[in-house]
């Protein structure tokens, strides 16, 4: 049964982690997939974790199934950091919200979801995007499409080009928006630029679908999530997925959300209603450990403190790596100005690099990068970022 079987092509990004784990190159790094590292090269145990963990452990508890959109705690402290724990949508209870496995369930769940109440919309993602956005979709039933994103010329957004697909797209059309830290590129919109989108997406009558996998590593909370407000106050209804798996350092843990805010109270339990469908037909129910801890992190005022401040200091290295960057780059005899790399914002950096470019420096130099010239600096440190800076700086000459 299985002889007509073909071989699906590697994740392109994951891929590189099985390539890179091979490498035999004692001066190997990577910066291929998108994980934090400590400027110890080390992958973080929070302390707000590691505290909340231990609380944990001193009164153990059974196991039972979860509700189906998990811990209420945990949904509930959702909803605070991505409306606003005192806002008009959360109090009026007009936000569904589900614990879902990662970001990545967060937006499965809302995909399957979006496929029941508008089968033939097409969706629209960024060009680039995080390429699971478009197998997602893809496999949840769905045309996808790009809208323009990238302007590599000017080393940005091509905001004209996104602004006219947009509005040619038809009524309904699902758009998937990077809520900030956009991946692959580190080029957000600007609040003006947003709320052009707004406008377009209002006029429009299409559906946004934010994704929200890195708030805190722009600017902070509050203000990563500002995106979020201006989409309330133009009275839409819109997809918010969230992920912890970088914020808390909880990859493993597959901690994420999804949040759907509806017209009122009565439409959000029936939207609620129909997510645990989603939910209950793929997985069932989430499990416990992950939406636990974080819940208890942001459900507890000291250890919230805590965590703020780690992700605080996780947010200010990535930035002063880029800075290094920079220098280290012009150091090492980089003729270019490479100086866009602080203007980029998140973990990572589009580098300008091209694929040959990319594929010298991994198999010459042992430092791992994506094909699209994608760099995580957030894998950079002060032992590496030299020896980064003097591959990069052979390879362009
Ligand atoms: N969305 C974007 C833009 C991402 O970069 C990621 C990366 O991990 C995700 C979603 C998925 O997050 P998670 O690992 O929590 O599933
Ligand atoms: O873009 C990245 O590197 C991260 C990690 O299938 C990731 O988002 C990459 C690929 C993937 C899942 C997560």
């Amino acid at each position: 049964i299985f002889t007509a079987v073909e071989m699906a092509p590697r994740d392109p990004i994951l891929g590189l982690n099985e390539q890179y784990a091979a490498d035999t190159n004692p001066n190997k790094v990577n910066l291929g997939v998108g994980v934090y590292y400590d400027d110890n090269g080390k992958l973080p145990l929070l302390e707000c974790v590691k505290a909340a963990e231990a609380d944990m452990m001193k009164a153990p508890s059974a196991r039972g199934y979860l509700p189906i959109d998990g811990i209420a705690a945990y949904d509930n402290a959702v909803k605070g950091l991505v409306f606003g724990a005192d806002s008009e949508p959360v109090k009026s209870g007009r936000v569904a919200t589900i614990q879902a496995i990662g970001g990545t369930g967060g937006l499965k769940v809302g995909a399957d979801f979006l496929k029941k109440v508008n089968p033939d919309a097409k969706v629209l993602i960024s060009d680039p995007s995080w390429e699971n956005h478009r197998a997602l979709f893809t496999n949840a039933g769905f045309n996808v499409e790009a809208y323009p994103y990238y302007d590599a010329e000017k080393r940005g957004v091509n905001f004209d080009g996104m602004l006219e697909a947009l509005g040619s797209a038809a009524s309904g059309t699902i758009v998937v928006l990077h809520a900030c830290c956009h991946n692959p590129t580190g080029y957000d919109l600007t609040p003006d630029q947003w709320d052009q989108v707004i406008g377009v997406v209002r006029a429009k009558h299409l559906v946004p679908f934010l994704d929200m996998a890195y708030q805190g590593f722009g600017y902070g909370i509050a203000e990563d999530g500002a995106v979020i407000g201006k989409f309330v106050a133009a009275g839409l209804s819109f997809f918010v997925s969230t992920s912890f798996s970088k914020s808390f350092s909880l990859y493993g843990e597959r901690v994420g959300a999804l949040s759907v805010l509806c017209a009122d109270k009565d439409e959000a339990a029936r939207v609620l209603s129909q997510l645990k469908i989603a939910i209950r037909t793929n997985y069932s129910n989430p499990p416990i450990h992950g939406g636990a801890v974080v819940a208890a992190v942001l459900g507890d005022p000291a250890r919230r403190a805590v965590w703020e401040k780690e992700l605080a200091e996780m947010r200010e290295r990535i930035k002063a790596m880029r800075h290094k960057l920079v220098d280290g780059l012009k150091a090492a005899g980089v003729q270019r100005d490479m100086s866009f790399i602080t203007q980029q914002i998140g973990m990572f950096s589009y580098s300008g690099l091209t694929k040959d470019q990319m594929v010298t420096l991994r198999n010459e130099y042992g430092v791992y990068g994506t094909d699209t010239g994608r760099m995580c600096v957030a894998a950079l440190n002060s032992k590496n970022i030299d020896y980064v800076c003097q591959s990069i700086a052979k390879v362009l000459s």
